[in-house]
């Protein structure tokens, strides 16, 4: 895979050359390259930025400096990731679907963000362009946005986890629940004990202790994806678990409803 980070602070993206995503490169699985978006600037004074039509706060970078970059950098077939808190929450969703790109570009704002138009310009053109947030807060860049997107995106390339059993394992959290928690040596640490049914030998039973722990640990974080399960999937303990913690299935038989 190809994936190319345009930006005004290419230092920013350094941290790309350690851990799993400098390995790959390394091993030739992926093919990543960091610009300075200055390059394709042609004044002296390396002009990347303007005042927005409308007046108002800050500064827009300009579209035409953008569009030379771009047209530089796409290939066929390319992807075009835009963070931005304007956007779709990135999901492992959209992680699944650009690990199968041949090549991703990520556009790195800065200042009021990009031009409108380069987004619509490129959208016109064919390309896929995902305007992407990474949660809602706001950050002065789009650069750890892209370093989010494109960790979440590496390690689902074949060849990149060590373990491939822990891939197999995190479909189950695509099931729609928060993973249960998990404890390793020493049994007793800080007069905390491991729970006993983890040391019981008993398979069936862990896996239940595990599933009811990551019901209620769903419903007390993340009550919206208690909402979104789709009933089908639920056993008859998971509904009993999730009825003591006042979720009940809905009217039409589709998603759970506050009791
Ligand atoms: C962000 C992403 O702050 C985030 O992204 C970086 C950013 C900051 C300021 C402007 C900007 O412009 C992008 C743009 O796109 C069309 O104009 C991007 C917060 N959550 N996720």
């Amino acid at each position: 895979m190809r994936v190319d980070v345009v930006s005004i602070f290419p230092d920013y993206l350094s941290v790309l050359d350690l851990s799993l995503v400098g390995k790959a490169r390394q091993r030739g699985l992926l093919d990543l390259r960091v610009h300075d978006l200055r390059d394709w600037t042609t004044d002296r004074h390396r002009t990347v930025d303007d005042t927005p039509f409308g007046g108002g706060a800050g500064m827009v970078m300009r579209p035409d400096v953008w569009g030379v970059a771009l047209d530089d950098v796409l290939e066929p077939g390319a992807q075009l990731v835009v963070p931005t808190p304007s956007g779709e929450v990135f999901t492992q969703r959209h992680a699944e679907e650009m690990a199968t790109a041949e090549q991703l570009v990520f556009a790195c704002g800065r200042y009021e963000g990009i031009d409108a138009r380069v987004a619509e310009h490129y959208r016109d053109a064919g390309v896929t362009v995902r305007e992407l947030s990474i949660g809602d807060y706001v950050l002065n860049g789009g650069e750890v946005a892209s370093l989010v997107m494109i960790e979440a995106v590496a390690r689902l390339v074949p060849g990149m986890v060590g373990n491939p059993e822990s891939l197999v394992e995190e479909s189950h959290g695509a099931a729609g629940l928060l993973e249960y928690p998990v404890y390793t040596k020493p049994p007793s640490w800080a007069d905390l004990e491991i729970p006993e049914v983890l040391l019981s030998g008993h398979h069936a039973r862990i896996e239940r202790w595990r599933r009811d722990r990551a019901l209620e640990r769903t419903a007390e974080r993340r009550p919206d994806m208690i909402a979104a399960l789709d009933v089908a999937t639920l056993d008859k303990q998971d509904l009993a678990l999730l009825a003591e913690l006042g979720w009940v299935p809905g009217e039409d038989g589709a998603g759970l409803v506050r009791a």
